[in-house]
């Protein structure tokens, strides 16, 4: 036990007429929608780094947040920190968490040591979850922020530093194992380049695909039965990077033979940086079979950069759920919170505060969300708008040829007959549910 957050009561369900400061007004854990309870619908992970690991800094300053496991160097204050994170689970009850190698274990510049601190945290974090039945969601590597990654992991130019990779990534990949972790991602920070003039693409991209399949492997050889996720970004750290979007995500694993066995954990910052809505990508990777997991937040739309800020926009996050429920929902995936406090935020309260406040605009998106699409209402109205398609002759014309198309439309002189797309009727459907 930590007096971190003493005199914060733990969370529990006020509802939404309550003034309560510490309450969950719309996040009912147990309230059963569309057949199941919220808990597992939205399976909540709170994430190691920005809450427990990131001490504030931006690039015009640093360390802000003055905590009892700094300085971040020792195994003694790994395990206060480690002691601090179940306890912030524990209040917020939150069934999932999720962690770099380097978030919870000091880095020692070196391969060995940082096993054996590894390897020594994650048996303490087991011995955690057993005692508050808290889950891991995923675990996963950080190849981006000592200065070994600066050229990339797997697609390094130098092939020890593919070689610090591979050994790091079997490092984390046992220790998610051990700990019943339901995922493993990897996102690629530094797979990407500067400038063509000092990088050969090609072989960086087959050095990348090389790396995942001996992840893939290495999996099932100890049967590892969770979900390898790739995490894509557009850009920073790096200027380009391979895992651009959800779309480029997939050609790559098609390239490489692993679209059957990688799936995607979207995130919401990821999709506005590369130019898209978050419902975009959700729907681009469920279209194509790879949609597995999301790290939610939100971007500030005039930054232009990864500002990790926790969501806030209820219609928005109900239009991510809208297509998640569409897809069947969760499966090893869930919603974790790559989300992180303002600098500013220094109070313990202030971690508290900001996942709870997201969980609830997380229910009250799913909730409007799962409401809209239990009327059929939306569905139904896209379904009218393909149904020429179920007819015989149009079903037959996806087996036909573009000359025998065009015969018959010369035959029978087709005249097509543009329809509305009663798109502001919809968006006021939607409006009725949000
Ligand atoms: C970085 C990011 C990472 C991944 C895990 O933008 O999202 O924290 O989620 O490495
Ligand atoms: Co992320």
């Amino acid at each position: 036990m930590s007096d971190f957050f003493k005199d914060i009561p733990a969370i529990s369900y006020v509802g939404p007429d309550s003034d309560a400061e510490f309450g969950f007004k719309h996040y009912n854990k147990d309230e059963v929608v569309l057949g199941k309870r919220l808990e597992d619908h939205l399976r909540f992970a709170v994430a190691w780094w920005h809450s427990f690991a990131w001490e504030g800094g931006d690039p015009f300053g640093g360390q802000t947040f003055v905590r009892p496991w700094h300085p971040q160097d020792s195994m003694k204050n790994a395990r206060i920190k480690a002691d601090v994170a179940f306890e912030m689970f524990r209040i917020l009850d939150v069934p999932y968490y999720c962690w770099h190698d380097a978030d919870v274990r000091p880095e020692t510049g070196n391969f060995a040591d940082n096993l054996k601190t590894l390897n020594e945290i994650t048996d303490y974090m087991l011995e955690k979850q057993a005692q508050t039945g808290i889950k891991l969601l995923w675990g996963t590597a950080n190849l981006f922020s000592h200065r070994r990654w600066m050229a990339g992991a797997s697609t390094n130019p130098d092939p020890e530093v593919f070689a610090f990779a591979a050994a790091t990534v079997k490092s984390c990949l046992d220790a998610t194992h051990k700990l019943g972790g339901e995922n493993y991602v990897l996102w690629g920070g530094r797979e990407g380049y500067e400038t063509l003039l000092n990088t050969d693409m090609k072989q960086e991209l087959d050095h990348m695909g090389r790396f995942l399949n001996m992840v893939v492997d290495y999996k099932h050889k100890i049967g590892f039965k969770g979900t390898i996720l790739v995490e894509p970004k557009p850009q920073e750290p790096s200027k380009h990077q391979y895992d651009y979007d959800a779309a480029t995500c997939f050609g790559f694993l098609q390239k490489y033979g692993l679209e059957k066995e990688v799936k995607l954990n979207l995130e919401q910052g990821h999709a506005i940086l590369a130019g898209h809505s978050f419902e975009h990508e959700i729907a681009t990777a469920a279209a194509l079979g790879v949609f597995g997991s999301i790290d939610m937040n939100r971007n500030d739309y005039q930054s232009g950069w990864d500002t990790d800020q926790f969501p806030n926009n209820v219609p928005e996050v109900a239009l991510a759920y809208y297509e998640i429920l569409k897809a069947g929902g969760f499966t090893t995936g869930g919603t974790n919170f790559d989300a992180k406090i303002r600098r500013q935020s220094i109070d313990p309260a202030d971690l508290i505060l900001a996942h709870m406040g997201a969980m609830d605009v997380c229910a009250r998106g799913l909730k409007a969300a799962a409401a809209l699409l239990d009327s059929g209402e939306m569905e139904a109205a896209k379904k009218a708008r393909y149904a020429g398609w179920d007819t015989p002759a149009a079903k037959a014309m996806l087996g036909s040829s573009l000359d025998a198309i065009a015969a018959e439309v010369l035959a029978k002189d087709i005249r097509p007959e543009p329809r509305s797309g009663r798109q502001e009727r919809l968006e006021n459907l939607w409006n009725r549910f949000v």
